[in-house]
């Protein structure tokens, strides 16, 4: 069998190398650090753990793919988002569960962010001339998701449910308005025109690579950036 090497100018690989790596070791970390974690906050570190671990045996099989056939690997990327989205929902409602969270709202954010992701992947998938709508759907669930965190229930809930919840619960909000808006920039670059009909990367080998690059960096930091969040939350409150 051909031996595949990463060539050293090939940034697409090396970012799916890199983030492979990346998730591998903040799974360790997670799981390891589950002992001495009090046991109010054990769930809410496990499911940081399992967000990377997942991501981990995507990256590991997507870096694989990608350095075999130069693609993007569009399907495993959507079956990795479409576990670990939900599994963020759930973080929320873990921390404001005892300020009286809901497994209604649990039920809201999970529905608007499978909507954000189905109609996505549509959009770079099986209906590309319609990218722009699919598009601006999905931004519409975005948004809410935003809204529900910034201002809604979740929001309301945080206030409540003591000043280390309130101050964690703040700083995931920012990382769903900054550090998941650049996925839809990923999205723009890599679609066919993506910026209504406005095609920012001419060469659409380059619009693809562009875009896993702008992926790759968004799922390092938010992953890992949103599990030491909560984690940093389980030592600070007790
Ligand atoms: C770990 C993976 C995460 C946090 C993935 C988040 C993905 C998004 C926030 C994707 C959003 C999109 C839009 C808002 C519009 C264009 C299509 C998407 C799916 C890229």
């Amino acid at each position: 069998m051909e031996h595949l090497k990463i060539a050293s100018d090939n940034y697409v690989a090396f970012t799916f190398f890199i983030g492979t790596m990346a998730m591998m070791a903040a799974s360790v970390f997670f799981f390891f650090e589950l002992n001495n974690t009090s046991p109010k906050w054990r769930t809410s570190v496990l499911v940081s753990g399992l967000i990377t671990f997942i991501a981990a045996v995507h990256y590991y099989y997507m870096r694989g793919y990608n350095l075999e056939t130069g693609e993007s690997p569009t399907f495993f990327r959507y079956v990795d988002w479409i576990l670990t989205v939900p599994l963020m929902c759930v973080e929320f409602y873990l921390i404001t569960k005892k300020a009286g969270a809901k497994v209604a709202l649990l039920w809201k954010l999970i529905f608007a962010s499978l909507v954000m992701l189905v109609t996505g992947y549509f959009g770079e998938t099986i209906d590309r001339d319609h990218s722009v709508m699919w598009g601006v759907i999905s931004g519409g669930a975005y948004f809410y998701i935003a809204y529900l965190i910034w201002f809604g229930e979740v929001a309301s809930l945080a206030q409540t449910a003591g000043a280390q919840v309130a101050k964690a619960t703040r700083v995931l909000a920012w990382f769903v308005l900054v550090g998941w808006a650049i996925y839809p920039l990923g999205y723009i670059l890599g679609t066919p025109g993506g910026l209504f009909g406005m095609q920012l990367v001419a060469d659409p080998a380059a619009a693809s690579h562009a875009m896993d690059i702008v992926y790759n960096i968004a799922d390092a930091i938010n992953k890992i950036g949103f599990g030491l969040v909560i984690y940093a939350l389980s030592r600070n409150e007790d």
